[in-house]
């Protein structure tokens, strides 16, 4: 792809926007006439959904019919533009395989096999077994694994019922290894958007993190905007990915061997004195222990783990440490890679306290969000036990629920969670390992609830199956993130739901009254809850419909003032390069470096990722993002595809190291991609059957990953140590 293709990649797609109606049904082009001219159009503000990046958009309709989805032109998250997944949002309100009515599994034990109920059916049974389940096991023992910012409403159902053991994807199978690594060392983690100023770079390093297929909005065009102003960019990856291709320096990592190259790096750094002497003095702790550790860490040394060239490795550190702190140390986002990724993280952290980023203009910016009060309900019961009690013997360092804990209790008879609440995660696809484990809880729980808006394939594990409306047709809590300009965002529903589909908040209140806690949900509806909120900060609901989003002025500064000493929230106040919290919770307080498993004679490592086309395994029944992507491909390197005699574009299964078999998938034979590795964006080769359109095309890499490498600190479920190799088949 060209740089220039690559800077335009949202406007390209703004064409995606048109398939949206004419896959519901119109006939072109008069059906298509009408539909532009009749009746006028109405636009009512939204915050997309179809990632967590939360763009404020516009949705234009006419009647109720759905016309397109723009950005929305106030707001300073997306700079008023979509991205490609996002414009395709209209598919996700046509999708014809949508859930309509609620859903109660009629199949014993494991049996997949549901009956159309009424709300009032469903509603009923689920409250009868909360009920049963507080009663004869206690509050406590139901759980929940959620995601995205609906999850805000069951969050507080369970809580109020009485149970904390509520867990995110975006922990354990994402975020948390990066954030537990930077909060032991600035006291601080990064928040989703990332506070990387990399408009204003002189240098951008990223590890991994393949921003342009990985397509969070605006950091697509932040980090575009960096390459505009001449940063030198350094990327580190062992496929020539997208941001590769844009890249000054492209380190061809040998995978898995990230910590021995930031070691180096480290020593380059100290070793040649390139960082800031007087802010070594005030602000860290641990430096002198840090320079003895890492001396032996040579370039060179490195060269032997890596494969990366010493000269390089010396170049880059002198290119980042010159221009600092104008550099972005991008911290990454998907994090639970090798198992030792906490330790990754802090040997980034480590790199950036010595480049001096934090808080600097070009480096991190400290970000801000809006003062907004949460509307009064009473305080939540203490729970009997806590997810702590169950999670911090195994990962000490834990800073937040662990799904894979939960779920580790929650299937046999003994199980410590007797109920399981999912919303708007789509488990089989998003945790390794997890459809034998879901199959058991299936059998044994009391009651498990998935509230979906599709047959996704974590419905078929479900008792009841709860259809909530698409965010194109519901109130959510307000978008408030830390960021650059703190600032609110609306998602108000711009359609009446289809069939009997309704909004999260609803299910939610009507639940919690059927269970005796209609005292958590004293308000009419979800309105009200807004509209309060908004009056605290200065506008309200009604103003807030015309224009989506408001911007608030900064309170603090953005950057930390020259010469100023900032006190970190660590037990030292200090940067801690040297982590007394590590080593006192049993691990290495300086990050150590583990040679990772090469695979087998004959296997490759299983790498993974994004496509711009798609999220996660939530998009492939979408009709628009299907017609851009409707499989996924292979990438296997030319000497692999000669070595199993395969052809480009042929179908291939791939085994892995278990005998795990996926399903055929089309082969891509490109030098892209290591000569030791394969490629496969993630979310493809679904098996749930109510997914007409996604069901069966390409391979899902969570089935391949049978070996998990936890992360001993906080509980990460570590997903690139796994091998396939190839079995020829298909047409
Ligand atoms: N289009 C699209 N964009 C998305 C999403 C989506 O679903 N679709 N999801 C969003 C979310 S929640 C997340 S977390 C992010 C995920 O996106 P990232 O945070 O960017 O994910 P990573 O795993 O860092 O990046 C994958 C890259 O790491 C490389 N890699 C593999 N092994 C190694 C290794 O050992 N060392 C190094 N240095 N590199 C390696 C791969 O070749 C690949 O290019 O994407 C976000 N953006
Ligand atoms: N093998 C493998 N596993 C991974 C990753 C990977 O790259 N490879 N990536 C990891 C990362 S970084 C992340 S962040 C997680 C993401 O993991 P998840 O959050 O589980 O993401 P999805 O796979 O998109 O599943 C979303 C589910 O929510 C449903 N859904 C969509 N919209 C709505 C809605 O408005 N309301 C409700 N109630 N439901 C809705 C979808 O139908 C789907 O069932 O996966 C992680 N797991
Ligand atoms: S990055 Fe794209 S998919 Fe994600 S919220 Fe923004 S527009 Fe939607
Ligand atoms: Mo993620």
């Amino acid at each position: 792809m060209q740089r220039r293709d690559f800077i335009r990649l949202s406007s390209a797609v703004a064409s995606t926007a048109l398939l949206g109606p004419s896959l519901a049904g119109c006939s072109q082009p008069a059906e298509w006439q009408r539909l532009m001219t009749e009746p006028p159009a109405t636009e009512t503000p939204t915050v997309c959904n179809i990632c967590f990046w939360s763009c404020a958009a516009k949705v234009h309709t006419r009647g109720e019919r759905l016309w397109k989805i723009t950005g929305n032109p106030e707001d300073s998250h997306c700079e008023g533009r979509l991205c490609t997944r996002g414009t395709g949002g209209v598919g996700a309100y046509y999708d014809p395989n949508r859930l309509l009515k609620p859903l109660v599994r009629v199949g014993k034990g494991a049996d997949q096999r549901f009956e159309v109920a009424s709300w009032d059916n469903a509603l009923a049974l689920v409250a009868e077994r909360m009920t049963r389940i507080a009663r004869e096991h206690g509050p406590d023992r139901m759980a929940a694994l959620v995601h995205g910012p609906g999850a805000a409403h069951i969050s507080h159902l369970v809580r109020a019922y009485g149970s904390d053991s509520i867990a995110e994807p975006a922990f354990a199978q994402c975020r948390g290894p990066r954030d537990t690594g930077f909060y032991l060392t600035f006291g601080q983690g990064f928040g989703s958007p990332e506070q990387t100023d990399m408009a204003n770079a002189r240098c951008i390093v990223l590890i991994g993190t393949h921003i342009g297929e990985n397509l969070h909005n605006s950091q697509v065009r932040t980090f575009t905007d960096g390459i505009r102003n001449d940063a030198t960019i350094i990327v580190v990856d062992p496929r020539f990915s997208v941001a590769a291709s844009k890249a000054r320096y492209w380190l061809q990592i040998r995978p898995g061997t990230d910590i021995a190259l930031l070691l180096a790096w480290i020593h380059v750094i100290l070793a040649e004195q390139l960082y800031d002497a007087d802010d070594v003095s005030r602000t860290f702790l641990g430096l002198d222990s840090l320079a003895a550790y890492v001396a032996a860490f040579t370039p060179e040394w490195a060269y032997g783990e890596t494969g990366i060239e010493p000269q390089q490795i010396r170049e880059t550190a002198r290119t980042m440490a010159a221009v600092a702190p104008a550099t972005v140390l991008h911290p990454g986002r998907h994090s639970t890679w090798w198992g030792d990724d906490t330790q990754r993280a802090r040997a980034m952290a480590i790199l950036a306290g010595l480049l001096g980023i934090w808080g600097r203009k070009g480096g991190y910016y400290l970000p801000e969000k809006v003062a907004l009060p949460g509307y009064p309900t009473p305080a939540y019961p203490k729970p009997k036990s806590s997810w702590r009690d169950l999670t911090l013997p195994h990962f000490p360092l834990a800073g937040a629920p662990v799904t894979n804990v939960i779920m580790d209790n929650a299937y046999g008879k003994d199980a410590h969670y007797k109920g399981l609440f999912v919303y708007d995660t789509n488990l089989p696809m998003t945790m390794p390992g997890i459809r034998r484990i879901l199959e058991e809880a299936a059998r044994s729980l009391d009651l498990i609830v998935a509230v979906d808006v599709q047959p996704a394939e974590i419905t078929g594990y479900a008792d009841v199956v709860l259809p909530e409306c698409s965010y194109l047709e519901r109130y959510d809590p307000l978008r408030n993130n830390d960021e650059r300009e703190p600032s609110i965002a609306l998602r108000a529903p711009a359609l009446p739901p289809r069939g009997e589909s309704k909004p999260g908040w609803w299910i939610a209140k009507q639940i919690g009254e059927r269970i005796g806690l209609g005292t958590y949900f004293p308000w009419k509806d979800y309105q009200e809850v807004i509209d309060w909120q908004l009056r605290q900060v200065g506008t309200s609901l009604a103003e807030m419909r015309k224009t989506g989003v408001k911007i608030f002025p900064r309170k603090t500064p953005i950057y930390y003032a020259p010469g100023e000493t900032p006190t970190f929230d660590t037990p030292s106040g200090k940067i801690e390069l040297y982590s007394k919290t590590l080593e006192d919770a049993g691990f290495d307080a300086l990050p150590r470096y583990t040679r990772p498993k090469a695979p087998p004679e004959g296997f490759y490592h299983l790498n993974y990722g994004r496509a711009p086309q798609h999220s996660f395994s939530r998009t492939q029944n979408n009709p628009v993002l299907y017609q851009l992507m409707p499989e996924n491909l292979v990438w296997i390197h030319p000497t692999a595809a000669r070595r199993f005699g395969i052809r480009n574009g042929s179908y291939v299964e791939l085994v892995n190291q278990d005998g795990i078999a996926s399903n055929k998938v089309r082969v891509r034979v490109t030098e892209r991609t290591r000569p030791d590795s394969v490629w496969l964006v993630h979310g493809f080769g679904h098996t749930a059957p109510g997914l007409f359109l996604a069901h069966g095309n390409g391979a899902d890499d969570s089935s391949l990953m049978t070996r998990v490498l936890y992360d001993p600190i906080m509980g990460g479920t570590g997903m690139r140590g796994n091998f396939v190799t190839f079995r020829k088949g298909g047409a």
